[in-house]
């Protein structure tokens, strides 16, 4: 099995994934800013050009979400259930992360930090004005539903609050405004105690041109 990954939000996923799992797993480090998520060789494994990708035999996958179903079903573990209606559960939670929480969080983690990391100009306020209402919006779905939960499906944790973490640790940078929304704070703590959630990286890493 082999993961392709950058220190970024993304990979954060599958990474921790293979980490909590102590998963066999050849990693590859993309460099993105020496654009290897561009070069010929990282694009026959992922055609986006976008990390993470994985590969395993002949399954190639790409999508966090899915190679983090993909790590817990090969480990036999119950981060992805048996049960079909606990797997459509978890798929519900991993689908709306994709389609608003994580999708409004990015966009401010991008106006707020990316920006200024890359010298891409000013935050516009205006982008920042429509993500946060959105945030905002799902975040409160989120927030009721963990009132009276420890995890975000299931009653135990799944692949389903490693995905819909992902901005968690960025919370500040993002300047996500998590105090409006104590459960997520609550959540997040909780996540942040999990060893590979907060240090998901690989201590040892093979390079693009080493295996392609
Ligand atoms: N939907 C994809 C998103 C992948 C993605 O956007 N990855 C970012 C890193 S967090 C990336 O590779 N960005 C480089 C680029 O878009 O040029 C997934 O969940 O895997």
């Amino acid at each position: 099995m082999r993961l392709y990954y950058s220190e970024t939000p993304n990979p954060h996923k599958p990474c921790a994934v293979a980490k909590y799992l102590n998963l066999p797993v050849e990693y590859v480090r993309i460099d993105l800013a020496r654009g290897e998520h561009k070069q010929s060789a990282y694009l026959a494994v992922n055609p986006n050009g976008k990390t993470p990708a994985f590969e395993d035999g002949d399954v190639r996958l790409w999508e966090a979400h899915a190679i983090m179903v993909y790590l817990a079903h090969k480990a036999g573990s119950d981060l992805w259930p048996d049960d079909p209606v606990d797997q459509v559960e978890v798929m519900k939670w991993l689908n709306w992360d994709t389609a608003h929480f994580s999708r409004h969080a990015g966009r401010l983690w991008f106006e707020y930090f990316l920006k200024g990391l890359f010298g891409a100009g000013e935050p516009d306020q205006a982008e920042i004005d429509d993500a946060m209402g959105f945030f905002r919006q799902f975040a409160g779905v989120l927030n009721d539903h963990l009132k009276t939960r420890d995890h975000v499906a299931c009653n135990r944790l799944t692949v389903a609050d490693f995905g819909v973490a992902t901005f968690m640790p960025r919370w500040k940078e993002a300047r996500l405004p998590l105090d409006d929304f104590p459960e997520i704070g609550r959540w997040r703590d909780r996540m942040e105690r999990l060893d590979a959630w907060r240090e998901p990286w690989p201590a040892e890493y093979s390079t693009l041109e080493q295996v392609k």
